[in-house]
């Protein structure tokens, strides 16, 4: 923490706020856009920035404009740009030798590969004793997806009984016993990624999905809400009931009809889907419902991981009874990959592996994050910026109740909904002409995603932007 004219700043030289030339995105992203859009479709581009100028929590674009970022690369920068302890990582000879030379690293790992998984990753794990690092949030889920599958024919097989003859040359042609008609059960509302076994379990947006063969697999629905939680106890835990009885309808109804579930996959705050949140009950009965019918108990931390809500890991605000069998995390954790119990390991090897299987220079990145992280208790931060912002977004809702509504999250991994989806992208354009880039997420949220150093002026700046655009509105 550097203390510079009385403003206590993690980042030294970073903007006191932001400024604008031009609109955005303003006139040298469209030309880049227009070069860019001749090689590839390029329609979701805001604008482009320069990585070389953006600092701390604000990223500078090519037309010069200083943007306050809690969006951060749709939620995936954990200590802002730039931060020099992550610019120092690779001035080491040995650091930088181990980016150049990347290893396939279920065959050739170097020799500092177990020790970097224990003092980095497991340093972090949520009681889960192994570690398969991977390089996506998708292939992350695509990956422990398949050890849920395998574990539970493992387990139907009997333990060290060898593959038949049958199921060899079935899973060849896909076709069942080798192939089993067995299935996952998601959430309406879920995202867990994009490659085909994820996007099975993906029921945020149909422009995600369509045109895309997929699984006949259990969806049920996640809970809805009333705001204020304390107003609306007694619903939500009715709302909380009667999705829990409709996932162990499901469960019964695919195991009867031959598609056994193999596993329940679950956000602990849907993200891409609108920041449903559920309650800490609902996630402790779900597990218990997995482990009555033999089903893993996936957790995606995808989004919610690394520290924004307050916790390292979303999920340790639920008091599960014993870790979920499986957590997957990518974004902020700058390797993608799934913790899991030593009963999710493949009986066999090759089974789950590809040519890469992580990459150990995001693990040093990674190793620099998590120092950085503890040395200035950056989850203290998180929580006290959280507890501001969200009181004040609570206040605002009070003065604009015609405008916003329905305030909710952790820490600072925030969300509130707009009266309607034309009003929520409308203030985004808003904000971010004001130089504050936000996201959205469901058909009407907004959503806060800071990074880690995101403190209370940089709070307040962006309060004050928003009060004014809610005003204006
Ligand atoms: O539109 C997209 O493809 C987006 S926008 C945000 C995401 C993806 N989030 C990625 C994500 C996630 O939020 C959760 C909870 N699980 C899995 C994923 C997939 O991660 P990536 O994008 O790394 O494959």
């Amino acid at each position: 923490m550097h203390c510079i004219g009385g403003v206590r700043t993690y980042i030294k030289g970073e903007a006191k706020e932001p400024s604008l030339k031009t609109e955005i995105p303003g006139p040298n992203s469209k030309k880049l856009q227009a070069e860019l859009n001749a090689i590839q479709i390029s329609a979701t581009v805001q604008l482009f920035a320069d990585y070389n100028k953006s600092l701390g929590n604000y990223l500078v674009d090519v037309d010069g404009n200083v943007i306050l970022d809690i969006f951060t690369q749709i939620s995936s920068v954990p200590i802002g740009y730039n931060h020099p302890e992550l610019l120092k990582v690779f001035n080491n000879e040995e650091n930088m030798k181990t980016l150049i030379n990347r290893p396939a690293l279920g065959v050739f790992p170097g020799h500092y590969w177990p020790s970097k998984l224990r003092n980095v990753l497991l340093s972090v794990s949520p009681g889960l004793p192994n570690v398969t690092t991977m390089m996506c949030g998708s292939c992350s889920n695509e990956n422990a997806y398949k050890s849920l599958f395998m574990t539970y024919r493992r387990k139907q097989r009997g333990e060290n009984v060898d593959f038949t003859d049958l199921e060899k040359q079935t899973c060849m042609v896909n076709q069942p016993p080798g192939a089993p008609d067995l299935s996952l059960l998601s959430f309406h509302g879920a995202f867990h990624g994009r490659t085909i076994g994820a996007l099975a379990t993906t029921h945020s947006k149909p422009i995600h999905k369509v045109d895309v063969p997929s699984f006949d697999w259990p969806t049920a629905p996640f809970p809805q809400y009333k705001y204020p939680l304390e107003e609306n106890r007694r619903e939500n835990e009715e709302e909380d009931k009667r999705c829990l009885a409709i996932v162990e309808d499901l469960i019964e109804t695919y195991n009867k009809k031959g598609k056994s579930v193999a596993g329940i996959v679950v956000e602990p705050i849907q993200s891409e889907g609108g920041d449903n949140e559920a309650s800490p009950q609902f996630f402790q009965t779900l597990q218990k419902i997995s482990k009555k019918y033999g089903a893993g108990f996936l957790v995606d931390e995808v989004q919610t991981g690394c520290g924004a809500t307050g916790k390292f890991w979303a999920h340790e605000h639920f008091n599960l009874e014993t870790p979920p069998d499986v957590v997957t995390f990518s974004k902020k954790m700058l390797t993608g990959g799934f913790f899991h119990t030593v009963d999710m390991r493949p009986n066999q090897p090759y089974r789950v592996f590809n040519t890469w299987m992580g990459d150990p220079g995001k693990i040093i990145l990674l190793e620099a994050t998590l120092n950085v992280i503890k040395q200035n208790n950056l989850l203290d931060n998180v929580n006290k910026v959280g507890d501001k912002l969200k009181n004040a977004l609570l206040r605002l809702e009070g003065e604009f109740p015609q405008l916003i509504n329905s305030t909710r999250g952790r820490a600072t991994f925030l969300a509130l909904n707009a009266a309607t989806p034309n009003l929520r992208d409308n203030i985004i354009a808003k904000m971010k002409n004001k130089g504050v880039l936000m996201g959205a997420c469901g058909d009407r949220a907004l959503r806060l995603r800071p990074s880690l150093i995101f403190q209370e002026r940089h709070a307040d700046i962006f309060l004050e932007r928003f009060r004014q655009v809610l005003k204006d509105n």
